[in-house]
């Protein structure tokens, strides 16, 4: 069968010449599996890329784009509003923790950040505090590829490139991850709660007062899921509200039931000032993120000194508060509610706990992380080839039946809510032998 690719598309974060002679092409997905163009299935062991709970073809988000269009198919929300958005952001604020009360709506995870980092900026410029500037992120967090994510992010590959692009002012906490702590914890790390204390390193060395918010990622996703230590997003918020600094979480992997709880906010117990979403508000069939904004944050950016007919925060999107991403938005949520579909994953990430944690002993892999329904798994790098060795690991998988997605040398888990537990035992059972062809290849 002949593969319908070409080079006239130039693919993300893929290395395209190799892509050229090892193209991989998906036709067609259902429920928790995808398959490829020459007919095989593929168990889908990141939801896509994190962002499709519900599986695929899911039958009232496909009514919810039939019926939009002939509804309402774009408005803008510059100056107005429409049915949909607003409905959407009364359903988002209800789920969220706190005074979470007001949601921006933007197109992606990208832009959420940066609409997150323009909101604080604004914030602390509206209270007569336009010195604090500063936003401090995470050593192996990513936020996207805005010339603000980056510049908060801590994935070297992603920034070294673009280092004259960078945000002024920005530094970085340490991450958490000490595999001779913690290795082989589930769940939380019971140690490590001090790193939080990092903060006060960088309050001593730029004052507290010329730094506007701390951005991290509750549980950090794209590097292969590193566990927040118990105590730790405590610690952090606590040393936030003494220095008058904003906590942001970016939930965009962890927002909408990953960890059993509407946001990774209510499953541990902490408040953010603001929090972006993206992926699976949609189900991840069509663009849709935002930023949740504390009340007090909002009146106060609200407040500022204008005329009236003036916008108070001069930002936003042509897509911002879309009708269509924003009934399908609308229709996911409805499918996690009427399905109980966070609930799920609350009861299937012991399942999926057990599964990842049987392959502790498994020669070539170092770590086993877990939390909610997402796991990954550490494992020994091909020396002097940094990622080969996932790599390798991915190929095996997308050859034998299992879409793999690695993180360099972590293979991160996080399958669907409507996943069986028998197909959370075969995936890792995929992956036991993806390792092994891995280790053999040397
Ligand atoms: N913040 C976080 C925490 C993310 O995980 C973004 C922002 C950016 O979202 P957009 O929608 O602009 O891509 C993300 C995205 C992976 C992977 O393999 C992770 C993401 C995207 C693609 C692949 O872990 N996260
Ligand atoms: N570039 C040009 C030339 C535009 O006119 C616009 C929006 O009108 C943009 C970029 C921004 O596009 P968006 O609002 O979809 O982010």
């Amino acid at each position: 069968m002949t593969t319908h690719f070409n080079d006239a598309c130039w693919l993300p974060f893929t290395p395209n010449r190799y892509f050229a002679s090892h193209p991989k092409v998906l036709a067609s997905a259902r429920g928790a599996w995808y398959t490829t163009e020459d007919g095989r299935q593929l168990f889908d062991s990141l939801s896509g890329l994190w962002c499709s709970p519900l599986g695929h073809a899911h039958p009232a988000i496909a009514a919810a784009f039939a019926r939009q269009p002939e509804i309402l198919d774009f408005a803008p929300c510059f100056q107005l509003g429409n049915p949909p958005a607003f409905a959407l952001a009364e359903r988002v604020t209800a789920l969220a923790p706190g005074s979470l009360d007001h949601v921006f709506f933007v197109n992606s995870g990208s832009e959420a950040v940066d609409t997150a980092i323009k909101l604080v900026i604004a914030y602390h410029r509206a209270r007569g505090q336009g010195q604090r500037f500063r936003i401090i992120g995470r050593e192996r967090g990513y936020h996207g590829v805005g010339l603000g994510g980056i510049s908060v992010g801590g994935m070297v590959g992603n920034r070294k490139t673009f280092a004259p692009l960078m945000l002024n002012g920005v530094d970085h906490l340490r991450h958490p991850w000490d595999p001779n702590e913690m290795a082989w914890s589930r769940g939380q790390p019971a140690w490590g709660a001090h790193l939080a204390d990092d903060l006060e390193r960088l309050v001593g060395l730029h004052d507290a007062s010329t730094i506007a918010a701390v951005i991290v990622e509750p549980v950090q996703g794209s590097t292969g899921v590193i566990v927040p230590p118990a105590g730790y997003l405590q610690r952090l918020r606590e040393l936030c509200t003494r220095h008058g600094i904003l906590l942001i979480f970016d939930e965009v992997i962890t927002g909408f039931g990953r960890l059993g709880t509407p946001f990774a906010a209510q499953a541990f117990g902490v408040q953010p000032d603001l929090l972006t979403f993206a992926k699976a508000i949609t189900n991840g069939t069509i663009p849709l993120g935002g930023v949740l904004i504390d009340r007090a944050v909002r009146d106060t950016i609200l407040q500022v000194d204008g005329p009236a007919h003036m916008p108070e925060f001069l930002h936003g999107y042509t897509y911002s508060g879309h009708p269509m991403s924003c009934a399908v938005g609308l229709a996911a949520l409805d499918a996690y509610a009427s399905e109980g579909l966070f609930q799920r994953a609350a009861e299937l990430a012991p399942v999926l706990e057990d599964a990842v944690h049987s392959l502790r002993g498994e020669p070539g892999i170092t770590d086993v992380r877990n939390i909610g329904l997402m796991a990954a798994i550490e494992l020994t790098p091909v020396p002097g080839k940094p990622g080969l060795r996932g790599f390798t690991v991915f190929e095996h998988g997308f050859a034998n039946g299992t879409l793999f997605r690695a993180a360099g040398d972590a293979i991160s888990l996080a399958p669907p809510f409507i996943s069986t537990p028998a197909e959370i035992g075969r995936m890792v059972d995929s992956l036991r032998a993806a390792v092994r062809a891995a280790q053999a290849a040397g």
